[in-house]
């Protein structure tokens, strides 16, 4: 959001002040002001101004100046109603040299899995693509996937969504015990990256969270399905800032990562690229490995898709 915006929104979300007096604390005119006024009531949100000043009703459900408005992360926002992928316009923006930018749709019509799979997004989830430039060696990027898988369970679960990982990067909620085939995706992440041979140029980490799931996939869940409401503003929110706060901090992702993983401890069967490893995954490892005890040893996978497997 723009910086003067953003201030009179601060300054009017903590009662009412008049135009003079908050032209004069921001520095601008008195048209600024009432400009600035205008632009934020046309996206939505509620301004009443009375003889006390300007003072902040409502904040609108979602959008772009809504969830920058109280976000505690350094992320610009640009928000669309619909675009064929979030993860496309942030890789363009990255063609631009842009970073710390979040691309949010209220409705994908061209949503991307990994490997050219096809990603449902009907309007009203939660799809977002946040491009960065982090100081890492292409081989580490791994990290910012699970930080970004960490981050959105710890924001489902604050939602009250027994969301759990699936490695590298689904979420998924477990079905009721005794039905192992019973657990359903809630997210996917897919991260795309550009680099140099020592250095990440900038990577996208687009992750989709299902809000409602109706039109979903077989095996597909959503949030609603196991909370009563869901505040996606607020979840962009708090997902954001807990990614910021851990893209710093490899240690804690990693501790983080185990704690909320369905994956260890379960047979699994691992198709990578090359091959198929079948054994009882045991942990995961910087910058994002799995560690398969099987038959032949331990085998640590770097990359591929999981199945977990009934027990033997
Ligand atoms: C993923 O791929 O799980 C990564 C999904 C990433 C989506 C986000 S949304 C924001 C950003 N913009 C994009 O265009 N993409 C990212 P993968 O592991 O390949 O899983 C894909 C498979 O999941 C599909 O082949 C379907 O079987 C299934 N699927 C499709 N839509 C789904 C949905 N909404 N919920 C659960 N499963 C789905």
């Amino acid at each position: 959001m723009q910086e003067t915006r953003r201030e009179v929104l601060d300054a009017i979300a903590d009662g009412p002040v008049s135009g003079p007096d908050l032209a004069e604390q921001l520095g601008v005119s008195r048209a600024a002001v009432w400009k600035h006024v205008e632009a934020l009531r046309e996206a939505g949100f509620g301004i009443e101004s009375d003889d006390a000043g300007y003072r902040l009703d409502s904040v609108p459900a979602y959008g772009g100046e809504a969830i920058a408005f109280g976000l505690d992360a350094p992320f610009e926002i640009e928000y669309h109603e619909g675009l064929p992928s979030t993860n496309a316009r942030a890789r363009e923006l990255a063609a631009e040299g842009a970073t710390d930018i979040a691309v949010v749709a209220d409705e994908q019509t061209g949503g991307r899995g990994r490997l050219d799979r096809g990603w449902v997004s009907p309007p009203g989830g939660i799809w977002l693509s946040v491009l960065c430039r982090p100081d890492l060696p292409p081989a580490h990027a791994p990290i910012l996937t699970l930080a970004a898988a960490v981050a959105a369970t710890e924001t489902a679960r604050e939602a009250g969504v027994d969301a759990r990982i699936k490695w590298p990067n689904d979420l998924l909620v477990p079905g009721e015990s005794g039905d192992e085939n019973g657990d359903r995706k809630l997210a996917g992440i897919l991260t795309e990256m550009e680099g140099e041979a020592d250095r990440v140029s900038w990577v996208v980490i687009g992750i989709g969270i299902n809000v409602s799931d109706d039109g979903l996939p077989t095996g597909a869940t959503g949030l609603l399905a196991h909370t009563g409401s869901v505040d996606r503003r607020r979840f962009v929110q708090r997902l954001l800032e807990r990614f910021d706060a851990l893209r710093n901090d490899p240690e804690r992702v990693i501790g983080a990562w185990r704690e909320h993983a369905l994956t260890i401890g379960q047979r699994v069967r691992v198709e990578t690229p090359t091959d198929e490893i079948v054994g009882e995954a045991v942990d995961v490892e910087f910058p994002g490995s799995l560690v398969v005890e099987t038959d032949d040893g331990r085998i640590r996978v770097h990359a591929g898709d999981c199945e977990h497997l009934r027990p033997a």
